[in-house]
């Protein structure tokens, strides 16, 4: 969905598209000075994709990937000092991005019929094992603790690409997060594919200045057990304009937090649950594991010549 009346002015984000831009103009060896290690489980700085690789990737990309929210968790080594505006127009979109976020998980809560803080809530609320419910509701209340959803900003940075058919910029998928912002430099580029449509393919994000473009991601799915679900999507690139756009996921925090379907959706046996509890880290790593083993299958299908289709559809199949 685009999202207009966000309260976040334009001057900032206008400023926001020129620091990030300005970053990837830089020579390869200051990104460098940035750069991430994803083998040594270091994800956050600089990264491309640009360059063959071995996994036969076919994704045409350079991004910054860091936390932005809350301020005090971010690693800051890790944010550009170049070009000086980098730091203080990113930490304040952080900001509003965070106020945001919490004002449209209240409205996505009232659309479940439960009251607006749920969702936020959920997100945020450690539990020891199962719920936790006391008949007192003060001594509950001072049992609660509640950690900060983290924002993380990932700037994709897509050049000219001289064969788009044969690239993409980042591959189809769905988010980990809770909601996801989107905003791009007005180059097309973003498209979701609708869900249970399989057949009419994709749909290309229209470009509505002034606008952000909002995602509900897998762990609202799991907590909405389904009523809103997590958009499959991807970044394409084209032989004419670069492209950038700066996504932030906004996360739950990773191990002490379980999600799980709203216990309000579940109520008087109105609706199964369709997710299994997990705690973020494990739902990340399942889908990680997940999309290896999927690329693993693909890997160990022999490639088949086409002049020999016709004689292996002649063979009588085997039923167990
Ligand atoms: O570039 C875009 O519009 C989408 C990028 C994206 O989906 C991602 O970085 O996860």
């Amino acid at each position: 969905m685009h999202v207009a009346g966000h309260g976040i002015p334009a001057d900032l984000l206008d400023a926001l598209r020129a620091a990030g831009t300005d970053f990837f103009k830089m020579p390869i060896e200051d990104k460098e000075a940035y750069a991430n290690d994803p083998a040594a489980g270091q994800l956050e700085g600089y990264g491309s994709k640009l360059a063959a690789n071995e996994s036969g990737q076919r994704e045409w990309e350079d991004y910054l990937f860091h936390l932005v929210h809350p301020h005090h968790a971010a690693n800051h080594a890790r944010w550009p000092a170049h070009p000086p505006e980098y730091v203080p127009v990113t930490r304040q979109f952080g900001e509003l991005v965070s106020g945001l976020a919490s004002r449209l998980l209240a409205i996505l809560s009232l659309g479940l019929g439960v009251p607006a803080p749920t969702l936020e809530h959920r997100l945020r609320l450690v539990e020891a094992a199962g719920d936790k419910v006391t008949d007192d509701d003060q001594d509950k209340e001072q049992e609660e603790e509640l950690l900060d959803l983290l924002l993380k900003l990932k700037i994709n940075y897509y050049p000219v690409c001289p064969q788009p058919d044969l690239a993409v910029g980042v591959e189809a998928h769905t988010d980990v997060s809770a909601l996801s912002f989107i905003l791009t430099n007005g180059v097309p580029g973003l498209q979701v594919k609708r869900a249970g449509r399989d057949d009419e393919g994709w749909v290309t994000a229209r470009d509505e200045p002034g606008t952000l473009v909002v995602h509900v991601g897998d762990a609202l799915e799991i907590l909405s057990n389904g009523r809103y679900t997590s958009v499959l999507h991807r970044g394409l690139v084209n032989r004419v304009a670069t492209r950038v756009s700066w996504v932030v996921f906004a996360e739950p925090p990773p191990d002490r937090v379980l999600l799980q379907p709203l216990p309000e959706l579940l109520a008087d046996g109105q609706e199964q649950p369709r997710f299994a509890p997990r705690t973020f880290r494990q739902h990340l790593e399942h889908k990680v594991l997940k999309k290896k083993q999927s690329e693993e299958e693909e890997a160990k299908k022999a490639p088949v010549a086409p002049n020999l289709l016709p004689a292996l559809e002649s063979v009588p199949k085997f039923s167990p």
